[in-house]
Protein backbone atom coordinates (compact mmCIF):
# COMPACT_ATOMS: atom_id res chain seq x y z
CA UNK A 1 0.00 0.00 0.00
CA UNK A 2 1.08 3.42 -0.77
CA UNK A 3 2.61 5.53 1.65
CA UNK A 4 0.24 8.63 0.57
CA UNK A 5 -3.47 8.79 0.14
CA UNK A 6 -4.64 7.96 -2.80
CA UNK A 7 -6.03 11.72 -3.92
CA UNK A 8 -2.42 12.68 -3.88
CA UNK A 9 -1.24 10.07 -5.69
CA UNK A 10 -4.17 11.22 -8.45
CA UNK A 11 -2.63 15.16 -8.37
CA UNK A 12 0.57 13.79 -8.58
CA UNK A 13 0.03 11.88 -11.60
CA UNK A 14 -2.29 14.60 -12.96
CA UNK A 15 1.19 17.23 -12.45
CA UNK A 16 3.52 14.49 -14.22
CA UNK A 17 1.23 14.84 -16.77
CA UNK A 18 1.50 18.44 -17.06
CA UNK A 19 5.27 18.43 -16.56
CA UNK A 20 5.52 16.08 -19.55
CA UNK A 21 2.76 17.91 -21.58
CA UNK A 22 4.99 21.26 -20.87
CA UNK A 23 8.26 19.40 -22.75
CA UNK A 24 5.60 18.22 -25.69
CA UNK A 25 5.14 22.34 -25.92
CA UNK A 26 8.45 23.42 -25.53
CA UNK A 27 9.95 20.86 -28.27
CA UNK A 28 7.17 21.97 -30.68
CA UNK A 29 8.41 25.73 -30.02
CA UNK A 30 12.09 24.77 -30.23
CA UNK A 31 11.07 22.97 -33.82
CA UNK A 32 9.21 26.04 -35.28
CA UNK A 33 12.17 28.36 -33.70
CA UNK A 34 14.79 25.98 -35.78
CA UNK A 35 12.43 26.35 -38.96
CA UNK A 36 13.03 29.73 -39.02
CA UNK A 37 17.31 29.74 -38.55
CA UNK A 38 17.14 30.85 -34.43
CA UNK A 39 19.80 28.66 -33.24
CA UNK A 40 20.21 30.04 -30.16
CA UNK A 41 16.51 30.41 -29.41
CA UNK A 42 16.07 27.23 -30.52
CA UNK A 43 18.75 25.69 -28.21
CA UNK A 44 17.01 26.94 -25.22
CA UNK A 45 13.90 25.72 -26.03
CA UNK A 46 15.35 22.38 -26.74
CA UNK A 47 17.14 22.54 -23.17
CA UNK A 48 13.46 23.67 -21.51
CA UNK A 49 12.48 20.04 -23.15
CA UNK A 50 14.67 18.21 -21.34
CA UNK A 51 14.47 20.32 -18.04
CA UNK A 52 10.65 19.75 -18.04
CA UNK A 53 11.19 15.91 -18.70
CA UNK A 54 13.61 15.63 -15.37
CA UNK A 55 10.68 17.88 -13.69
CA UNK A 56 8.29 14.74 -14.91
CA UNK A 57 10.76 12.10 -13.98
CA UNK A 58 11.06 13.25 -10.79
CA UNK A 59 7.39 12.97 -9.83
CA UNK A 60 7.66 9.37 -11.15
CA UNK A 61 10.45 8.28 -9.26
CA UNK A 62 8.33 9.75 -6.32
CA UNK A 63 4.99 8.17 -6.58
CA UNK A 64 7.85 4.63 -7.25
CA UNK A 65 9.46 5.40 -3.80
CA UNK A 66 6.26 6.00 -1.56
CA UNK A 67 5.02 2.48 -3.61
CA UNK A 68 1.93 4.39 -5.52
CA UNK A 69 1.94 3.82 -9.15
CA UNK A 70 3.22 6.11 -11.87
CA UNK A 71 0.52 6.27 -14.75
CA UNK A 72 1.85 7.54 -18.15
CA UNK A 73 -0.52 10.11 -19.63
CA UNK A 74 -2.39 10.43 -22.79
CA UNK A 75 -1.33 14.06 -23.78
CA UNK A 76 -2.93 16.45 -25.84
CA UNK A 77 -0.99 17.51 -29.10
CA UNK A 78 0.94 20.86 -28.15
CA UNK A 79 0.11 23.91 -30.40
CA UNK A 80 2.96 24.05 -33.32
CA UNK A 81 1.40 27.33 -35.31
CA UNK A 82 2.57 30.11 -34.39
CA UNK A 83 3.19 33.64 -36.32
CA UNK A 84 6.05 35.00 -33.73
CA UNK A 85 8.06 35.31 -31.08
CA UNK A 86 6.10 37.60 -28.96
CA UNK A 87 3.38 34.71 -29.37
CA UNK A 88 5.41 31.78 -28.24
CA UNK A 89 6.70 33.13 -25.03
CA UNK A 90 3.64 34.56 -23.96
CA UNK A 91 2.54 30.83 -24.07
CA UNK A 92 5.17 29.48 -22.46
CA UNK A 93 4.99 32.41 -19.60
CA UNK A 94 1.05 31.41 -19.19
CA UNK A 95 2.15 27.96 -19.35
CA UNK A 96 4.38 28.41 -16.39
CA UNK A 97 1.96 30.18 -14.52
CA UNK A 98 -0.90 27.51 -14.80
CA UNK A 99 2.32 24.81 -13.68
CA UNK A 100 2.78 27.54 -10.56
CA UNK A 101 -0.36 27.61 -9.90
CA UNK A 102 -1.31 23.62 -10.12
CA UNK A 103 1.87 23.43 -7.75
CA UNK A 104 0.70 25.63 -4.87
CA UNK A 105 -2.42 23.73 -4.77
CA UNK A 106 -0.63 20.81 -4.53
CA UNK A 107 1.19 22.44 -1.64
CA UNK A 108 -1.99 23.41 -0.12
CA UNK A 109 -3.49 19.52 -0.24
CA UNK A 110 -0.21 18.36 1.18
CA UNK A 111 -0.50 20.60 3.87
CA UNK A 112 -4.28 20.80 4.40
CA UNK A 113 -4.09 16.79 4.62
CA UNK A 114 -0.84 16.50 6.74
CA UNK A 115 1.16 14.74 4.44
CA UNK A 116 4.40 16.00 5.60
CA UNK A 117 6.40 13.86 3.06
CA UNK A 118 4.59 14.89 -0.26
CA UNK A 119 4.81 18.65 1.04
CA UNK A 120 8.52 18.19 1.41
CA UNK A 121 9.29 16.73 -1.64
CA UNK A 122 7.43 19.71 -3.43
CA UNK A 123 9.17 22.41 -1.86
CA UNK A 124 12.03 21.76 -5.04
CA UNK A 125 9.04 22.84 -7.29
CA UNK A 126 8.17 25.98 -5.71
CA UNK A 127 11.84 27.12 -5.96
CA UNK A 128 11.78 25.96 -9.63
CA UNK A 129 8.46 27.94 -10.84
CA UNK A 130 10.18 31.16 -9.21
CA UNK A 131 13.29 30.49 -11.88
CA UNK A 132 11.03 29.57 -14.47
CA UNK A 133 8.94 32.32 -14.52
CA UNK A 134 11.44 34.62 -14.21
CA UNK A 135 13.12 33.27 -17.37
CA UNK A 136 10.82 33.65 -19.76
CA UNK A 137 9.13 36.74 -18.09
CA UNK A 138 12.91 38.38 -18.57
CA UNK A 139 12.65 36.95 -22.34
CA UNK A 140 9.69 38.28 -23.03
CA UNK A 141 10.79 41.75 -21.77
CA UNK A 142 13.47 41.58 -24.10
CA UNK A 143 11.52 40.32 -27.15
CA UNK A 144 9.53 43.78 -26.35
CA UNK A 145 12.43 45.92 -26.22
CA UNK A 146 14.37 44.62 -29.34
CA UNK A 147 14.23 45.90 -32.64
CA UNK A 148 15.17 42.55 -34.41
CA UNK A 149 15.23 38.96 -33.85
CA UNK A 150 19.21 39.09 -34.00
CA UNK A 151 19.04 41.13 -30.27
CA UNK A 152 17.12 38.19 -29.16
CA UNK A 153 19.39 35.52 -30.36
CA UNK A 154 21.93 37.51 -28.89
CA UNK A 155 20.64 37.42 -25.22
CA UNK A 156 19.69 34.30 -25.49
CA UNK A 157 22.85 33.24 -26.29
CA UNK A 158 24.37 35.49 -23.30
CA UNK A 159 21.43 33.52 -21.30
CA UNK A 160 22.84 29.94 -22.00
CA UNK A 161 26.64 30.95 -21.29
CA UNK A 162 25.48 32.59 -17.75
CA UNK A 163 23.62 29.15 -17.31
CA UNK A 164 26.12 26.94 -17.89
CA UNK A 165 28.51 29.03 -15.68
CA UNK A 166 25.77 28.49 -12.19
FE1 LIG B 1 8.23 22.07 -14.82
O1 LIG B 1 8.73 23.79 -14.73
FE2 LIG B 1 8.13 24.60 -16.25
O2 LIG B 1 6.51 23.93 -16.31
Amino acid sequence: MAKINAAMVERLNAQLGRELAASQQYLAIAVYLRGRSLENFAGFYFRQVDEERNHAMRILRYLLEVGAKPIVPQLDAPSTDFSSLTEVVKLSLGYEEAVTAAIHELVDAASDGKDYATFQFLQWYVAEQIEEEATFSKLLDIIEMSDNVLQVEAYVSQMSVAKAGE
